[in-house]
């Protein structure tokens, strides 16, 4: 595969852009090589800049659930922007889609629209602090819930891929309010809740873990982690930007049957479309101005097109639920055809996986936490990303991320993708 057009894209991107890309980990630094510039997408694959066809296991890190340009959801999108593009004022699909959403998740009465997942767990923070009258709040170790300072502490995904989990810029007052667990570790939480008795406004959570790859919570863990909540008054936010809309209608909540206090939500919510979004009880998010003292606000929050893309996915997931299932089925095929050839080759091998999101790391050991996942070998998935992307298959340039599959995959792009493993497998330590 040629990447010219991409290369010299790349070159001119760096002079005006930092880097060259507006999110760090695009910038294939943690593998090496030039980033991939994307001419257009449909169903599940991504067409690029130099005439390349990849299968694509990213999508957009999550929100294509249902594939590239999805007809409903560019239809939907296009009706409304013939129509204006923002308001700033309000608009009635904003009761439709929260309606909607609130319908589909467990727990929730409530639902503000905001910009982006880094909003949307940012504001939940904010809000529980509000509600509780607290302060600290309990971030796991090696969870992402976007780049706002209380949570770039300890955080994954591109932040722990570029080597800075504790960013410059964060001050020593902010990260004093943050307390790091270990994930899957609920002695490690009781005691750091021991330690700051009454001083604790909510913990954090992915609850499945989608941001040093895809780390499941072990059996009990959540339901743990609520009862501790709900013994020491403190509220439990689940971080479902990715899980949310995506590992069931009812996300996480649903699937493992625990009640969260505050959900965020980002990703398929908003169809591929700028969106977050955090939901609540009546009585939690009537806290949020202009009902009650906690402020959050913006421009376009609620944008028209937002809602437009993701009214039309969630409608879709609402009813299709198979879809869910079904995208289930195909990454454990996917599961069982990498692990066999990694087994054929004698590569040392962790695979995680729950509903549509999988990752590998290249470990003989389990793994369950930040410390496991960061032990795997690093040069293996170096060789194993590019010898992917040589074959014509796009994985997440680092091993601190979770591949997402689409609807829109076929057995018979799983069975190329597993094709493709075997090949690559045999350059691997
Ligand atoms: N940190 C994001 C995934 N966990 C990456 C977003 C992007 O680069 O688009």
């Amino acid at each position: 595969m040629l990447y010219q057009r991409s290369s010299a894209l790349f070159e001119e991107a760096q002079k005006v852009i930092p880097g060259g890309v507006n999110s760090p980990v695009r910038a294939f630094t943690a593998v090496g090589g030039t980033p991939i510039f994307v001419e257009k997408a449909k169903g599940a694959y991504l067409y690029d800049a130099d005439g390349n066809t990849l299968i694509d296991y990213i999508n957009s890190w999550g929100p294509m659930i249902l594939g590239h340009a999805h007809q409903p959801v560019v239809d939907a999108v296009i009706e409304k922007a013939k129509k204006g593009t923002s308001f700033g004022m309000p608009t009635q699909i904003e009761t439709e889609i929260a309606a909607l959403a609130v319908r589909m998740v467990p727990n929730v009465d409530k639902i503000r629209f905001v910009n982006s997942g880094t909003e949307a767990c940012m504001s939940a923070v904010r809000l529980a602090r509000g509600y509780t009258n607290k302060d600290k709040i309990i971030k796991f170790a090696g969870c992402y819930h976007g780049h706002s300072d209380s949570f770039l502490i300890q955080a994954g995904s591109g932040a722990v891929t570029f080597g800075t989990p504790n960013s410059p810029g964060v001050t020593k007052g902010t990260a004093q309010d943050t307390l790091l667990a270990r994930y899957n570790d609920i002695a490690h939480v009781e005691q750091i809740v021991a330690e700051n008795k009454n001083e604790i406004a909510c913990i954090i959570i992915e609850p499945v873990a989608g941001n040093m790859g895809c780390i499941p919570p072990a059996e009990g863990f959540l339901q743990a982690l609520r009862l501790v909540c709900d013994i020491h008054n403190i509220l439990l936010i689940f971080d479902e930007v990715m899980t949310g809309f995506r590992l069931a209608k009812g996300g996480v909540q649903e699937l493992y049957g625990v009640r969260a206090d505050i959900v965020t939500f980002g990703k398929v919510i908003g169809g591929g479309l700028p969106v977050g979004a955090f939901a609540a009880r009546e009585e939690i998010m009537n806290h949020l101005a202009p009902l009650g003292p906690v402020y959050q606000a913006g421009t376009l929050s609620g944008n028209p097109l937002a809602m437009a893309a993701g009214l039309a996915m969630l409608t879709e997931l609402n009813n299709n639920t198979e879809i869910f299932d079904s995208l289930a089925k195909k990454t454990e095929y996917l599961h069982k055809g990498l692990a066999n050839v990694m087994q054929q080759n004698n590569v040392a091998h962790t695979i995680n996986r729950i509903g549509s999101m999988i990752s590998i790391h290249f470990s003989e050991t389990p793994v369950t936490d930040f410390k496991t996942a960061a032990e795997a070998n690093g040069e293996n998935f170096k060789t194993f990303f590019h010898g992917m992307l040589r074959e014509g298959i796009y994985i997440a340039p680092s091993a601190f991320e979770t591949w997402f599959l689409c609807d829109a995959l076929t057995y018979e792009d799983l069975d190329t993708t597993i094709k493709a493993a075997a090949t690559v497998a045999k350059t691997l330590q």
